[in-house]
C-alpha cells in the first residue's frame, strides 16, 4: 500500500441519508435492478489518463497537481500503477482503461517504448490477478507526440501511417494479453486544421485501410473483444472525420466494417457535435453499432471538451434508458473519461469526483429502470406507432408495395389522415416523475 490516499479505507454504500462525504448514497453494487446486479449493469471503469497522467494544465498555465510519479522513468510508472490500482480497489470499480502513453514513459525508439509498455503490462497482469480489477479497453495515444501532429492513419507521410500501425498493434497485443474486453480507436488527430492543405478522399481511404487492418488483426490473434471507434467532431483538430455516430456509421458502411466495429460514445463529444448524449446512444442503437460509453459532462457555457464528472441525474437517466432498451452493455461499460478541475489538487478530490459520478450513474440507472418497469412511457411509444402493425402498413414497410400502388390506394380509399398531438409536455412530465 502506498500512503497516497492517507490510509483511506474502501468506500462503502451507506444509503441516501448518509452524511459521510466519502460514501456511496446510491451506488450499491449488489442491488438488483431489472433482474441484474447494479455493478453488472453499469460496468464502471476509471480512465488512467485523467486521474493519473494529467497534470492539471490548461491553455494558460501548466501543472497544478503534485504527484510523486510525475518525474522519473519506469520506477515512477510502477509507483503510478500502485496508486492507480489502490484507487480502483478503494472505489470498488470493476474495470479500468488506458493508453500506452498514460502508463509508460516514451522511449528513445519505437522498440524501447514497446518494451516499456510490455514491462508495465507484466505489472498490470499481476495487479489484475491480485485485485480482480479488469481491463475494459486499451487504446493507443496517437495524438500527443509531435510526430502525429498532422494525423496518424490520415498523415500525408506514409511512415507516420506505418508508425501508427505498429503502435496500434503493440496496444492491441497488450490489451489482448490483459484480457481486455474492447479495443478503442479515438482519432485525436484524424481530421484537418485547414482544408487548404488536405486531400480528403486520400485521408479517408488511409483511415479505412487502417481500421480494416485492425479488424483483420483482431481475428488473426483471436481477440474476442469489440473494436470501438469513438466519435468526436473537433478538438484538437478543427474538423475530425469521426464527427458523430451517424458519420462513423457512414464511414463503416463505405469500408464494409459496419458488422465489425461499434462505437464508444462520449457525453462531451455528443454536446460538441450539437447533439444530446441520448441522441447519440439512440442513433447507435438504431444502427446496431452501440458499444460502450465515456461518461462525463461538458461545461455548457465554455464550449470546450471540459471532461468534468457527470452530475445531472435527468440527463444520465435518459441515456441509460436508451442503453437498457438496447439490451444493456455487452462488452462495453461506463468509463469515466472525466478529470478534476485544476484547483482540485488533493488525492481526496479524485475520490470525491468518482464517488459523485458513480452515485449519479446509479440514480440514472434506477430512474431508467423505473421508467421501464412502470411501462406507461413504453406503452405510449407503442401506441404512437400502432398503425404500423396493420397488414397494409407492414406491406408498405416490407417493400411489398410500390409508390404507384400506394398512390392508387390513397385515391381509391380517399385517405385523409388527421394529425395527432405529439404530447411532448405530457411526456416531459411523465419522465420527471422518475428522475
Ligand atoms: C478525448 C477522449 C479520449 C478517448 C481515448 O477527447 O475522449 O480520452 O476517450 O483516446
Ligand atoms: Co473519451
Amino acid at each position: 500500500m502506498s500512503d497516497f490516499f492517507n490510509g483511506q479505507g474502501k468506500i462503502a454504500y451507506e444509503g441516501p441519508d448518509s452524511d459521510t462525504p466519502l460514501a456511496f448514497r446510491h451506488y450499491n453494487r449488489d442491488e438488483i435492478v431489472l433482474g441484474k446486479r447494479m455493478e453488472d449493469h453499469l460496468r464502471f471503469a476509471i480512465a488512467y489518463w485523467h486521474s493519473f497522467a494529467w497534470e492539471g494544465g490548461d491553455p494558460f498555465g501548466g501543472r497544478t497537481f503534485e504527484r510523486p510519479w510525475f518525474e522519473g522513468g519506469m520506477e515512477a510508472a510502477q509507483h503510478k500503477a500502485d496508486v492507480a490500482f489502490e484507487m480502483f480497489s478503494l472505489l470498488g470499480v470493476p474495470y479500468f482503461c488506458f493508453h500506452d502513453a498514460d502508463v509508460r514513459p516514451e522511449g528513445e525508439s519505437f522498440s524501447q517504448s514497446k518494451r516499456r509498455l510490455e514491462a508495465i503490462t507484466d505489472i498490470f497482469e499481476q495487479k489484475i490477478a491480485q485485485t480482480g480489477v479488469k481491463l475494459l479497453w486499451g487504446t493507443a495515444n496517437l495524438f500527443s507526440n509531435r510526430r502525429f501532429m498532422a494525423g496518424a492513419a490520415t498523415n500525408p507521410d506514409p511512415d507516420v501511417f506505418a508508425y501508427a500501425a505498429a503502435t496500434i498493434k503493440a496496444n492491441m497485443d497488450v490489451t489482448h494479453r490483459l484480457g481486455g474486453e474492447n479495443y478503442v480507436l479515438w482519432g485525436g488527430r484524424e481530421g484537418y486544421e485547414t482544408l487548404l492543405n488536405t486531400h480528403m478522399s486520400q485521408e479517408l481511404d488511409q483511415m479505412g485501410r487502417m481500421l480494416s487492418m485492425v479488424v483483420d488483426y483482431k481475428h488473426k490473434i483471436g481477440f474476442k473483444g469489440a473494436i470501438l471507434v469513438e466519435p468526436k467532431p473537433q478538438e484538437p483538430t478543427k474538423h475530425q472525420y469521426d464527427f458523430d455516430v451517424a458519420t462513423v456509421y457512414g464511414f463503416l458502411k463505405r469500408y464494409g466494417l459496419e458488422d465489425e466495429v461499434k462505437v464508444n460514445i462520449e457525453v462531451g463529444h455528443a454536446i460538441l457535435a450539437g447533439h444530446t448524449f441520448e441522441h447519440e446512444v439512440a442513433t447507435a442503437a438504431a444502427l446496431g453499432i452501440f458499444g460502450s460509453i465515456d461518461m462525463n459532462r461538458n461545461d455548457y457555457q465554455s464550449g470546450w471538451d471540459t471532461d468534468q464528472f457527470p452530475n445531472s441525474v435527468p440527463e444520465v437517466a435518459l441515456a441509460y434508458y436508451h442503453i437498457l432498451k438496447a439490451g444493456g452493455f455487452a462488452t462495453g461499460g461506463t468509463n469515466f473519461d472525466a478529470k478534476l478541475r485544476r484547483q482540485s489538487i488533493d488525492p481526496i478530490d479524485l475520490l470525491h469526483g468518482h464517488i459523485g459520478a458513480m452515485d449519479v450513474c446509479a440514480r440514472g440507472l434506477k430512474a431508467a429502470a423505473a421508467i421501464i418497469e412502470d411501462g406507461t412511457y413504453d406503452a405510449y411509444i407503442d401506441d404512437r406507432y400502432a398503425g404500423w402493425k396493420t397488414p397494409e402498413a407492414q406491406a408498405m414497410l416490407n417493400g411489398e408495395r410500390s409508390l404507384d400502388e400506394i398512390a392508387a390506394r390513397v385515391e381509391r380509399e380517399g385517405l385523409d389522415p388527421q394529425p395527432r398531438s405529439g404530447r411532448q409536455e405530457y411526456l416531459e412530465n411523465l419522465i420527471n416523475r422518475f428522475v
